[in-house]
């Protein structure tokens, strides 16, 4: 039996949106002429720590599909939609943390994952061979963006992100590699940022550096708020930590101010991504009081199905005490204390910033008391600069160096 492809590549997009996808196209699989773009920006080392988009393997990954699936003859690419409203007050009250809204409900790999499943089955079922799949969501070596602006899915903005005229940008991207030839759609090939640059203004780290002489969109990972909050494991360069404000894990500004997420952003019909009540704007002193009381294994099982497992406790209570000492007021001190002794290094030089921030008599008697007992280096030398800053130098805007 031949099948006629073009048909069943339209009904596949069809049972995609369907199945909850608000966007679906078919790209070609063929390389990338993006690969020298991706190179230069690994050579230029604004990956930051993130080894994973490092290592040879990897690049080489990217480059070659056939890599990931052997015989891949094209790929479907969905998008499916995380948007939630911020609580009311949040992000303006600097008492009460910000989690990025794709964090506040369950892990979408999971969720992504699952229906992509579901429709490689229900593709399987309907052609005389055995369909060879794989799926993938943010879980491999694969140009996911790249890809979807390919499958005719939307352009990278200014602020990197893939966004669909209709849509805006608060979207999941989910590939299924198949073996399966299927007529690709027409790539995207418009900038519809056009003059506007309200994402590079409002970045807060100034990690948006606009657009290279290729025309791609070019962040500095390491400034990222994202970067700095969920893939940095070590300390955040204290000059950085002012910028983060209450953004404890993760960061919308730059889609905040997008035009197009502002015109098109409607909450996603997907129960799973609905805040969880601990994640949807909680108060940083509860916070911060949770996460002391738990220990790494109590904090995997407390926030099991999470995206913010993906910090570990250490590096969720790290921001929490950045936007504590950001928050600036001494209602954060008791809590502070507590993070002064906690068994990680990592809080303790995080909570010493904070306190030297803060700069209330109480916060300065507890640094004064702690430098005694003190036995890592680094966590020391947090505590000596929150009691003495250099000259001219604001408590909290400069320190010591991330090791
Ligand atoms: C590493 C990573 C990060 C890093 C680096 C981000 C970045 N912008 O590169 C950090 C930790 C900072 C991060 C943050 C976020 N991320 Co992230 N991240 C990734 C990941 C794993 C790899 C991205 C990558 O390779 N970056 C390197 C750059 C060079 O590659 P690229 O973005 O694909 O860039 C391409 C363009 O430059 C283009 N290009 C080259 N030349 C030219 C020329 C022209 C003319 C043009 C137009 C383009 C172009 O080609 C490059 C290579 O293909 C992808 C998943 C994946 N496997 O792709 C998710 C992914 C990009 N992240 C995603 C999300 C949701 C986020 C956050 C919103 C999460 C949050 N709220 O905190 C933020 C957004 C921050 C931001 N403004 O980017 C989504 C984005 C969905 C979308 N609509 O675009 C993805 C696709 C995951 C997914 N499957 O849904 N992320
Ligand atoms: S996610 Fe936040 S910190 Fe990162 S580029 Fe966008 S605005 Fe800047
Ligand atoms: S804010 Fe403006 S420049 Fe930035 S991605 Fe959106 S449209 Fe493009």
């Amino acid at each position: 039996m031949t099948i006629d492809r073009r048909k069943l590549a339209d009904e596949l997009k069809q049972h995609a949106l369907a199945s909850g996808f608000s966007l679906a196209g078919i790209a070609p699989v063929d390389a990338s002429e993006h690969m020298p773009a991706y190179r230069a920006w690994i050579d230029e080392g604004r990956h930051g720590e993130m080894a994973y988009l490092s290592r040879a393997d990897a690049v080489s990954r990217r480059a070659d599909l056939d890599s990931t699936l052997n015989d891949v003859r094209s790929v479907l690419v969905v998008a499916h939609e995380y948007f939630v409203e911020d609580p009311p007050g949040v992000p303006e009250d600097a008492s009460r943390a910000v989690i990025a809204r794709y964090a506040r409900g369950d892990d979408y790999h999971d969720v992504v994952k699952n229906k992509l499943i579901s429709l490689a089955r229900w593709l399987d079922a309907r052609i005389d061979s055995k369909l060879q799949a794989r799926a993938y969501v943010d879980t491999g070596p694969i140009l996911e963006r790249d890809l979807a602006q390919r499958a005719g899915l939307g352009w990278f903005g200014k602020n990197t992100m893939l966004i669909n005229p209709q849509r805006g940008s608060y979207f999941f991207l989910g590939l299924l590699l198949l073996d399966l030839e299927l007529p690709p759609d027409e790539p995207f090939v418009e900038d519809r940022c056009g003059t506007c640059q309200a994402c590079l203004d409002a970045c807060p780290t100034g990690a948006l550096l606009g657009r290279d002489g290729s025309g791609a969109p070019i962040i500095d990972a390491r400034r990222c708020i994202s970067y700095l909050t969920i893939e940095l494991r070590g300390p955040i360069p204290a000059e950085l930590r002012p910028d983060i404000g209450n953004r404890v894990y993760g960061c919308d500004i730059c889609q905040e101010v997008c035009p197009f997420s502002r015109k098109f952003s409607v909450p996603s019909e997907e129960p799973a991504y609905s805040a969880r009540p601990e994640f949807d704007g909680p108060s940083l002193v509860e916070l911060a009081e949770r996460l002391l009381s738990l220990s790494g294994r109590g904090f995997r099982r407390a926030f099991a199905g999470s995206p913010v497992l993906r910090a570990g406790r250490k590096g969720l209570l790290r921001n929490v005490c950045v936007a504590l000492g950001n928050w600036g007021s001494p209602s954060g001190v008791a809590v502070l204390a507590r993070a002064l002794v906690d068994p990680a290094s990592l809080v303790r030089g995080h909570a010493a910033w904070a306190l030297g921030t803060v700069g209330s008599p109480e916060a300065i008697s507890l640094l004064s008391e702690r430098a005694a007992d003190e036995a890592d280096d680094w966590v020391r030398g947090e505590i000596e600069f929150a009691l003495s800053p250099p000259s001219g130098t604001k408590r909290g805007s400069s320190g010591s160096e991330a090791r």
